[in-house]
């Protein structure tokens, strides 16, 4: 079993989309470990995108990523992040397969819907980021 760091962002949020979108993670066959709303604060963002910091989408990606609420999730399943990547589909939604999140739900590569951990690395600083280890049941 492997777990996997999520966000449904504000975009998705604020649509009213939260429902539907954790309708997929469990369909899919992904454990929820972790989940709570909580709206990013600047410094949270910056630091939780931190890898981006130098690149010219970075202050747009904050700003939007702090403009409401958004879900975090902690997922598992077997091969999680793999998983996870796939059912959320490419960055761009113009990319994104058929049947995919960010393919029905996403508006543009900033608005797009969902966030997923690219790497087991990367999931074991995510799901500390936002969860205590009390918090995953
Ligand atoms: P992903 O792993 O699919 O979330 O994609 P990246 O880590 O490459 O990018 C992180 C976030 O930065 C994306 F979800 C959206 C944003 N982004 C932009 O806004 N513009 C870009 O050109 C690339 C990424």
């Amino acid at each position: 079993m492997q777990r996997t760091f999520a966000i449904i962002k504000p975009d998705a949020v604020a649509a009213n989309q939260s429902g539907a979108i954790l309708a997929i993670i469990q369909k899919t066959g992904f454990r929820v470990v972790g989940m709570k709303q909580k709206r990013l604060s600047p410094i949270e963002a910056e630091n939780f995108y931190g890898v981006h910091r130098e690149r010219p989408f970075f202050a747009s990606l904050v700003k939007f990523m702090t403009e409401g609420p958004v879900v975090v999730l902690a997922l598992e399943a077997e091969d999680a992040i793999k998983k996870w990547r796939d059912t959320m589909g490419a960055t761009n939604p113009a990319n994104a397969a058929e049947g995919t999140i960010r393919k029905m739900f996403a508006t543009s590569i900033e608005r797009n819907c969902v966030h997923g951990s690219d790497a087991p690395e990367t999931a074991a600083v995510e799901i500390p980021f936002f969860f205590a280890a009390s918090e995953l049941l």
